[in-house]
């Protein structure tokens, strides 16, 4: 099953980047505020007008920040919507298939993930919430179960496990059911193994005492996921994210820790 499973690239970005090795430059940064204690951003095209705008996670004000593309780079002012306590993860999907992108934050004190369902042109209505291991602190939206209906997966930190929310329809979800890692810090959702199903990759390592790894968890085709694979990293990951390049393992210790399998 692994050879199969070391087809695709899995990158794990470390606690220390180390921005001399960046290849590429940019202009000088512009800043735009968004809510206290902003923690995660996601790209994407929220109002539909062909241009893609940005969400922010706010983890010390409960809310969400949209804030929506004006041409060239540039933003508006963020609108921002209130969610669960400590939002820490922020994901853009079309959840209840209106053809609206919708959003879902992981509430790392309130054991929840918020689902925010787009009202047209951007703005979005009152979050409902849906209960997770504890301490969530990623989200990733994906079709798990191949319903054509996109699910949810958090990477809960204090429970040591991951949820994964089914949709059931209209942007609803049913009841958590979870799956033991150790730590996790971020989850990513991709075909691993080529068989057309979406599989999980789980950062862990960021809480003392957990070990540094990834676990790597494969749908057995109807969402549910089997006993995970681990993978050392060596130090503690604490964001992944599935790549679609056939390359060889290679692992950067210490900056930018990279895991390309083969
Ligand atoms: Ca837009
Ligand atoms: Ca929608
Ligand atoms: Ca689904
Ligand atoms: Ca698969």
């Amino acid at each position: 099953m692994f050879k199969n499973i070391l087809k695709l690239a899995i990158i794990a970005l470390m606690l220390i980047v180390n921005s001399a090795q960046a290849q590429m430059s940019f202009a000088s940064q512009v800043n735009y505020p968004a809510g206290d204690g902003s923690y995660s951003v996601a790209i994407g095209d929220l109002n539909s007008d062909g241009r893609p705008d940005l969400a922010v996670a706010n983890r010390s004000s409960n809310t969400v920040s949209v804030l929506t593309s004006t041409g060239i780079g540039t933003f508006g002012v963020a609108v921002n919507y209130p969610t669960g306590a400590s939002p820490s993860s922020v994901a853009i999907g079309d959840l209840n298939g209106d053809g609206r992108p919708d959003l879902a934050t992981a509430n790392r004190d309130g054991n929840t993930v918020s689902v925010l369902t787009s009202t047209g042109m951007g703005t979005f209505g009152v979050a409902i919430d849906y209960l997770t291991g504890d301490f969530p602190v990623s989200v990733a939206i994906g079709d798990l179960n191949g319903d054509g209906r996109l699910d949810l997966v958090t990477a809960n930190n204090g429970s040591g496990n991951i949820s994964v929310l089914t949709n059931t329809g209209m942007g609803t979800f049913g009841s958590n059911v979870d799956y033991n890692t150790s730590g996790p810090t971020s989850v990513a959702i991709g075909d691993l193994n080529d068989d057309g199903s979406p599989d999980l990759a789980v950062a862990n390592g960021g809480t003392s005492g957990f070990g540094s790894s990834i676990s790597v968890k494969i749908n057995t085709g109807i969402g549910t996921f089997g006993a995970a694979a681990g993978y050392t990293t060596g130090s503690p990951p604490v964001s992944i994210a599935i790549g679609h390049s056939r390359q060889s393992l290679l692992f950067i210790n210490l900056t930018l820790s990279k895991i390309i399998v083969s």
